[in-house]
């Protein structure tokens, strides 16, 4: 085994001038500056890496002996979306997987102009015929210090920016249909970006219900747990089931919360899944979304907590170490589990307490020294050691 090259808790920042969150942590991407990278020289041999629970990307420069130096570790990109999987890909740009949205997303450096970033919004983006919409582009910007940006609108989606000019537009739909209106903003050199919005008109959303479960629901680990929903639309009339998609995650909350995907189903309107086992605390969220034939979407989303024990460690002599699901506590201790979770148990061999060694003799439930045990309803195990 060889200690970890680098390493942080989940309690600590990662270097303390940050604003990434902290709590939980899942590293989960590595990349190395490649041969020849467009970056800037000081990011040469460079280490970036990313923790999707915390959602950020840092960067650690290259240092003695060709590793990277842990020193001048910094944040890269904070507030990055379900960032998993860093590699460096075409043109040297680094790109991630955004597991949260579905998406890969390009980090390019550029050195000269940058080009602008633009953002649009729109109220509303579907309804009733005449269907009039207000466009917003105001909280575009340019990274350069000094540029000044100018906006055109294609808001007939006909692939042409001639429908208006100006931070905001109005617009105003006859015809039912599905419309991508677009806003391309242009720095002062010429530089420039593109957002878009779909508009539908004629249509409104669907209204999904979850039938079964019902809010306050609790369970206990393999429970069977049955769903059922349906979904209405002004334009459709009652949703078949094939327009009707679910999701079952389990929230995570060691600290803040962070989102295990469990199961999906498509095209369904119940179901059944066994409760799952996950450590404390947590809870499930089962979503229902609906989408009607014009592609627009409601969702539903219940949450349902489960039943928990109380697992109490003790040690004879008392102030020992015991291990609960790979984590260590000094005895009298207590965990809150999930009822009918497993759980694993360690006992530590062997220890010393006051001068003294102590050998792990039995465990009151007359398990091994390492075992697991299923918690069914409160208990108390007590680890036994003999003093040499
Ligand atoms: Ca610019
Ligand atoms: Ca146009
Ligand atoms: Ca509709």
């Amino acid at each position: 085994m060889r200690a970890p090259f680098f390493a942080y808790r989940h309690g600590d920042k990662v270097f303390s001038e940050e604003t990434c969150p902290t709590g939980s942590s899942s590293i989960s991407g590595l990349a190395f500056t490649p041969p020849g990278s467009t970056l800037p020289a000081e990011f040469d041999g460079g280490l970036f890496f990313s923790d999707y629970s915390r959602g950020c990307i840092w960067v650690m420069k290259g240092g003695a002996g060709g590793l990277p130096a842990p020193s001048t570790v910094r944040t890269f990109r904070a507030g990055a979306s379900g960032p998993v999987e860093l590699q460096f890909g075409p043109g040297n740009d680094l790109f991630y997987a955004d597991f949260n949205q579905g998406r890969i997303m390009r980090i390019h450096y550029t050195a000269g102009n940058q080009a602008p970033r633009a953002v649009v919004s729109a109220s509303p983006t579907n309804g009733d015929t005449p269907l009039d919409v207000d466009f917003n582009a105001g909280g575009s910007s340019d990274p350069d210090p000094g540029d000044t940006i100018s906006y055109e609108w294609d808001l007939d989606g006909d692939g042409q920016y001639d429908d208006a000019t100006g931070a905001t537009a109005q617009f105003t739909y006859a015809d039912a249909g599905s419309y991508l209106a677009s806003v391309k903003v242009t720095d002062d050199q010429g530089a420039s970006a593109i957002d878009a919005v779909a508009i539908r008109a004629g249509n409104t959303p669907p209204t999904a219900t979850i039938t079964s479960p019902t809010t306050g629901l609790t369970w206990k680990v393999g429970d069977p747990i049955a769903f059922a929903g349906s979904a209405t639309d002004a334009q459709d009339g009652t949703l078949d089931a094939t327009d009707l998609d679910w999701k079952l995650v389990i929230q995570h909350c060691p600290s803040n919360c962070h989102e295990h995907t469990v199961q999906t189903w498509t095209g369904i309107d119940q179901g059944s899944f066994p409760a799952p086992d996950h450590e404390y605390p947590a809870y499930v969220e089962l979503t229902l979304t609906a989408t009607d034939s014009g592609g627009l979407p409601d969702t539903r989303t219940i949450r349902l907590d489960p039943k928990t024990v109380v697992l109490s460690f003790a040690s004879s002599p008392s102030g020992l170490t015991l291990s609960v699901n790979g984590t260590d506590a000094t005895t009298p201790f207590a965990r809150t589990v999930i009822q009918d979770s497993v759980n694993g148990l360690a006992a530590p061999t062997p220890q010393t307490l006051a001068s003294s060694t102590y050998d792990f003799g039995s465990w009151s439930d007359g398990g091994a020294r390492v075992h697991s045990i299923t918690a069914n309803a409160d208990r108390s195990l007590t680890a036994t050691y003999n003093k040499r």
